[in-house]
């Protein structure tokens, strides 16, 4: 039985690793904790051309499980924005902006995307992203990165302007992220830190690995540490399994994966230079029948805001490769 531990781990000493690459969330929106009509806190829209109608968040159109959406849809030529909450967005960082959208038929739907300080159309200064083609008619990521010329606070605009009877056009899932720099998954395994060399198990043995996240900031992270189990696909997870055999297959997850209930006491502190991790069989989800050597890599990730809502560190971080043999 795995379980969950927070602690200072000395055993960190022993290890050494390449840096995980991870992206924090600043914005995630999938629009999933609204009502619609109504929309998130601090967004806003502008009708612009002033023919009473404009974006409208809605409960269906969005991917799969979280259908919940924003769409546009006008007989008129378009000309609408709307606009994200406040962000404080920093000088020399590169931010990634991706969204998703789909189109309701065949037609060509056209749709731009700027930056500006306040939320209204002629503050709007810096584009971030054109596309006047926009056909694909199933949710489609689109992704975009952009800088702010000085440090400050910003808002997004998304803005609409298709030609005149093109029916609908939808979005979801609106995410503002940037390099993580204060947070290391790392994976280990109980026979590297008990003997040098590659980790090596016998078929029949329990092969027990360590994920871990460390706190390498100088500031708390307020992190979900609830750590449901699955593989890559799925992304309900907390911690997803990757592990490639030794032809090169990615192993299948064998488990479904159960998604609690989340508490807020599922959220905690880790002050820097903490270390947060599960403890996780191999064998529990993956079948092992051939010899060799494997790689995991272990994906970390939280979508989800704290239902008390405090502060939530929210992104995702792959943990270093790591090989074991079996024999
Ligand atoms: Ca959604
Ligand atoms: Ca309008």
């Amino acid at each position: 039985m795995s379980k969950v531990f927070i602690l200072i781990f000395s055993l960190l000493i022993l290890i050494s690793s390449a840096q995980a690459i991870g992206e924090r969330f600043l914005l995630w929106e999938s629009f999933e904790d609204i009502t619609p009509p109504s929309w998130p806190l601090g967004w806003l829209t502008e009708d612009y051309n002033g023919d009473g109608i404009n974006w409208e968040t809605k409960k269906y159109g969005g991917l799969g499980e979280h259908p919940q959406c924003v769409r546009y849809s006008a007989q008129a030529t378009a000309d609408d924005w709307f606009y994200t909450s406040a962000l404080t967005l920093n000088a020399g960082v590169a931010y990634t902006l991706s969204f998703r959208y789909k189109v309701s038929s065949t037609s060509t739907q056209k749709m731009n995307i700027w930056f500006g300080g306040t939320q209204a159309s002629a503050s709007m200064t810096t584009q971030i992203y054109d596309n006047s083609a926009l056909t694909n008619t199933i949710m489609t990521l689109v992704t975009a990165t952009f800088t702010v010329p000085i440090s400050g606070v910003y808002y997004i605009g998304f803005h609409c302007y298709s030609d005149a009877n093109l029916l609908r056009l939808f979005v979801d899932d609106i995410l503002v992220s940037y390099p993580e720099t204060d947070l290391q998954l790392k994976v280990v395994f109980d026979e590297g830190i008990l003997n040098s060399g590659i980790p090596t198990y016998n078929l029949s043995d329990t092969i027990e690995s360590y994920t871990l996240l460390k706190n390498i900031g100088l500031a708390d992270l307020n992190l979900n540490l609830r750590f449901t189990v699955g593989g890559i696909t799925n992304n309900k997870a907390e911690l997803s399994y990757i592990c490639i055999d030794p032809t090169g297959d990615t192993l299948t997850f064998g488990l479904m994966v159960e998604e609690s209930q989340l508490k807020s006491s599922d959220f905690q502190a880790l002050a820097p230079g903490a270390t947060a991790g599960k403890h996780y069989n191999l064998q529990t989800p993956f079948t092992f029948s051939q010899l060799g050597t494997y790689t995991l890599v272990v994906r970390y990730q939280n979508y989800h805001k704290n239902p008390d809502g405090s502060d939530a560190w929210l992104g995702r971080i792959m943990s270093n490769p790591v090989n074991f043999v079996l024999e």
